[in-house]
């Protein structure tokens, strides 16, 4: 299939880009390396030197033989969607292409609206190019899981049967996120649905919870096809962070109780699961939703694996509760499905003491660049 992934210089972008050519498809990307931007400007470093996305796609073909067309443009501009929409006419397309962190979108006004205006305007795009230049395509969009926030009910797939006064009708299951950046995941997920509705597009919504590793059949051929790996508080994911923290000698931050449960997948499998979803596409006029993790943790449970395996190679890790930034319930229920991609044939990569120690030998190479005070700056909600 011809498959254009917007958001392909990310951290799961460009690791999608290369799977999904081992797999056949014909793949383009596009990116105006926002994320790239947004780091320098907040002073974040990532742990790894990435190179630019033309000089990923061509040590890709030396490597594997297989080509990533490159798209380096502004997917809030017209003319630039447009323009890569005509030209590649996708099949299927996934939309990576937003501000993804909840902390950045809580920083400042500034910061909560670039995180509003870009991801809404980015997906009104996407829709209005679907309708005009490749009716039939297949958007895959990364939604999270945070839109369900932490009820005290199972948390269905994406979609909730109620019964009312004696009468049933089927609703998009309840969302009430815990950050802005959950909240325009929230707005993304109205848009599309209004626009199955109203335009019978075939789109679905990927729920992710946080994704940790950096390794993939295809990032382990030579390190300069590696995502680029955050570990500060504003862009970096709570296990990633940990791994780093563990490395560097920094007591692992869980934030206040720790008890906050969520579900966790591994790089690997949010590869597969986006790949099973181009492969075995919605129906025209359907909003399919899966909930895209393998396995709940709390953060307590991280921090504990985390110590365990790091203790095993000789690192002396020591875990702090630190005052939570955030405004989330530190215990609570959490019982989510998650069968949709598991029946599509999702054979999932759990997290192993393997899996742990794996990462930290690679983090331990880049030991002496860990830059300690970007590990803790409690960007606090309230
Ligand atoms: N946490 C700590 N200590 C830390 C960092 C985080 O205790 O040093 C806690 C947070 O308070 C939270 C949990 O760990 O309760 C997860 O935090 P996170 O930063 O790993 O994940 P989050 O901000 O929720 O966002 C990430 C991705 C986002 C994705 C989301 C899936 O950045 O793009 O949508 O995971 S989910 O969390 O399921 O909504």
């Amino acid at each position: 299939m011809r498959v254009l992934i917007l958001g392909g210089d990310g951290y799961l972008g460009w690791p999608t880009a290369m799977h999904l050519t081992t797999q056949g498809h014909e793949v383009a990307v596009a990116d105006n390396y926002l994320r790239r931007r947004l780091c320098r400007e907040e002073k974040v470093d990532f742990l790894n030197d990435v190179p630019d996305l033309d000089e990923r796609a061509a040590l890709w073909q030396l490597i594997s033989g297989h080509r990533v067309a490159v798209h380096v443009g502004d997917l809030n501009e017209w003319d630039f969607v447009a323009e890569v929409f005509d030209k590649f006419r996708p099949q299927a397309i996934i939309h990576y292409a937003e501000q993804p962190a909840a902390p950045y979108s809580m920083l400042s006004r500034k910061t909560a609206t670039l995180t509003l205006h870009n991801n809404l305007s980015v997906t009104a795009n996407v829709i209005f190019a679907v309708r005009e230049f490749c009716p039939d395509a297949h958007i895959v969009k990364l939604g999270t899981m945070g839109e369900y926030g932490t009820p005290n009910i199972d948390i269905e797939e994406g979609w909730l049967d109620v019964e009312h006064k004696g009468r049933r009708h089927k609703f998009l299951y309840p969302r009430q996120a815990g950050s802005l950046y959950h909240t325009t995941k929230i707005m993304d997920t109205d848009l599309l649905w209004f626009y199955v509705r109203t335009w019978g597009l075939r789109v679905t919504d990927l729920m992710q919870g946080p994704v940790y590793g950096l390794f993939t059949d295809e990032t382990e051929k030579d390190e300069g096809l590696l995502p680029f790996f955050n570990y500060d508080e504003i862009f970096g994911t709570v296990l990633n962070r940990f791994v780093v923290q563990a490395v560097a000698g920094h007591p692992l931050t869980v934030y206040g109780k720790g008890g906050q449960t969520r579900g966790y997948l591994n790089i690997k499998d949010t590869l597969n699961c986006v790949r099973l979803s181009v492969e075995n596409p919605a129906k025209n006029g359907e909003l399919r939703i899966f909930n895209q993790f393998t396995e709940t943790f709390s953060v307590n449970d991280l921090a504990a694996k985390v110590k365990d395996s790091g203790n095993k190679i000789g690192l002396k890790v020591d875990i702090q509760h630190v005052e939570n930034p955030r405004l989330e319930a530190e215990a609570h229920y959490y019982n989510p499905c998650h069968t949709g991609l598991l029946d599509l044939g999702l054979s999932p990569h759990y997290l192993s003491e393997d899996v742990l120690v794996e990462m930290m030998e690679y983090v331990i190479k880049y030991k002496q660049q860990i830059k300690h005070d970007q590990i803790y700056r409690n960007v606090k909600w309230v």
